[in-house]
């Protein structure tokens, strides 16, 4: 039992003091990681982020990212970023229904980093609408980001 809580305290000082320039090969021009949530509606996602933040927090359990009430009625609209830690953001994603090429088509696009932060998640069935969202994006100034891929299923 107390080996269990010493390594959670180690991977929980791992994380925060988690930092790109100190990586085998420096930042190689990124400073921020991304965990770029993914799922299905309902899956824990909005969760999975608050649970992350009290964790490392350490302090009471606060809801940041709003939780659906059952997973037919999801909450989640917006890719909305959640700071972790200095260098680690938590995205929240909108949950996807049938993952077809419209939302597939929304998937690849963030994970090019091609689509701002904190906007609504709308699966275009235009080819042309969302060829100008990520043409608007590139004249925004976009930080460098990492994104890792997190697919939470339940
Ligand atoms: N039992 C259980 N329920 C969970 C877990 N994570 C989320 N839920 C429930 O699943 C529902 C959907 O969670 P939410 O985080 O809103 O899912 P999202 O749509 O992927 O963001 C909520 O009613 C949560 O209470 C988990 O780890 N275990
Ligand atoms: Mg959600």
């Amino acid at each position: 039992m107390h080996k269990i809580s010493m390594d959670s305290l180690a991977m929980r000082d791992y994380i925060k003091n988690f930092s790109l320039d100190n990586c085998p090969h420096g930042n190689q021009g990124y400073n921020r990681v991304l965990l770029q949530l993914f799922g299905y509606a309902g899956h824990g996602k909005s969760c999975f982020i608050n649970s992350c933040k009290y964790v490392v927090d350490d302090g009471p359990y606060k809801v940041y990212a709003k939780v659906a009430k059952t997973e037919n009625a999801p909450e989640t609209m917006i890719r909305k970023a959640y700071k972790l830690t200095d260098t680690i953001t938590l995205v929240d994603n909108r949950g996807c229904v049938i993952i077809d090429k419209y939302e597939t088509g929304e998937i690849y696009a963030q994970l090019g980093n091609f689509l701002p932060l904190d906007t609504e998640v709308k699966w275009h069935s235009k080819f042309n609408d969302m060829l100008n969202i990520v043409l608007n994006a590139e004249t925004q100034d976009q930080s460098m980001d990492l994104i890792v891929p997190v697919f939470v299923y339940r």
